[in-house]
């Protein structure tokens, strides 16, 4: 038994570059635009070891000025896609993320001076949203992420303190975490300014990294039974703190709007599909990194093959 779902997670972890990166946030159904207010990754592989620095904000590539207006008890999206940009190509089976990675989803904020400039070490991060596995469908948070076509939502808390937060937005996926150092965790953050509100202060926080330990039951964990994600229909145990509810008695949640679908953005015109032009920095993007695109700073030259455009926001070394 414990074989045979060790093959099944064998054959799942195949699937190599179905990666996925946060690039997006939208309030009460209002997409804010393309990497604003956003710190992403400069390409969409997971951070493995739970200790790593980058396990605040990830290695941050891709940052601009702009911090986003939440009002308290908003609906807020977080929208992942497969490469920066969205898909990779028509039909990519791949965008938001593969479907075999399958694992929980969650949110956290820090309160910060300035969402902008903050360091993102250092901060005291409380969870705000989670959702891990229904036993009852077999359904995971990445599920249903796949499902809002690449959004992650959650309501902001309706009585914490007004300002600037740093917004970390997280999935695991755990085809591959049978073994430890197997999970597969994918971030980002969000520079944010919540209005309205209480003045409530969570008072239960951790620290990133610090949170989490490799040998967690929800980190190192065989999810598939045969070949089947399940867990074997155990419960699953979400790693973190439980999030933080507002006490009764603050302010209750304002009505919100009935969620819209949103449409899924499409891929964008290529007329002019020629590598980004290389200013010689000497370092060099791996093959299938990025080496390109509308505010990229990384490197712009192939380690192997070439640097090819996928969108606007994306260039790609490829063979
Ligand atoms: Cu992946």
């Amino acid at each position: 038994m414990k074989f045979a779902s060790v093959l099944a997670a064998l054959t799942f972890a195949s699937v190599a570059y179905g990666h996925t990166i946060f690039q997006k946030i939208s309030v009460n159904g209002a997409d804010q635009g393309q990497l604003k207010g956003v710190r992403a990754p400069g390409n969409n592989n997971p951070i493995q070891n739970v200790n790593d620095g980058a396990m605040a904000c990830n290695n941050i590539q891709h940052r601009d000025n702009n911090i986003i207006n939440v009002p308290s008890g908003a609906r807020v999206g977080a929208w992942w896609g497969h490469i920066i940009g969205g898909a990779q190509g028509p039909n990519d089976p791949d965008h938001p993320i593969a479907p075999s990675h399958k694992g929980p989803t969650m949110v956290y904020l820090a309160k910060v001076d300035n969402a902008a400039n903050a360091n993102p070490s250092g901060l005291r991060w409380f969870k705000v949203f989670e959702e891990g596995l229904n036993n009852g469908n077999g359904q995971w948070g990445v599920d249903t992420m796949i499902k809002n076509g690449g959004w992650q939502y959650f309501n902001m808390p309706t009585c914490i303190a007004p300002g600037h937060y740093l917004m970390r937005i997280e999935l695991i996926a755990l085809h591959s975490a049978y073994t430890q150092g197997g999970a597969q965790f994918y971030l980002g953050c969000g520079q944010i300014n919540v209005t309205g509100g209480g003045s409530v202060t969570p008072s239960e926080t951790v620290s990133f990294p610090g949170a989490y330990q490799g040998n967690h039951p929800g980190i190192t964990i065989a999810i598939y039974q045969g070949t089947i994600p399940n867990n074997a229909g155990r419960p699953y145990s979400i790693p973190g703190p439980r999030p933080f509810t507002c006490p009764a008695g603050q302010p209750a949640p304002a009505p919100q709007p009935t969620p819209q679908p949103q449409p899924q953005p499409q891929p964008q015109p290529q007329p002019n599909p020629q590598p980004a032009p290389n200013p010689g920095n000497g370092a060099s993007a791996p093959l299938y990194g990025q080496c390109g695109g509308t505010g990229w700073t990384g490197a712009t030259n192939c380690e192997s093959g070439s640097c090819k455009a996928v969108n606007d926001w994306y260039s790609q070394c490829v063979p």
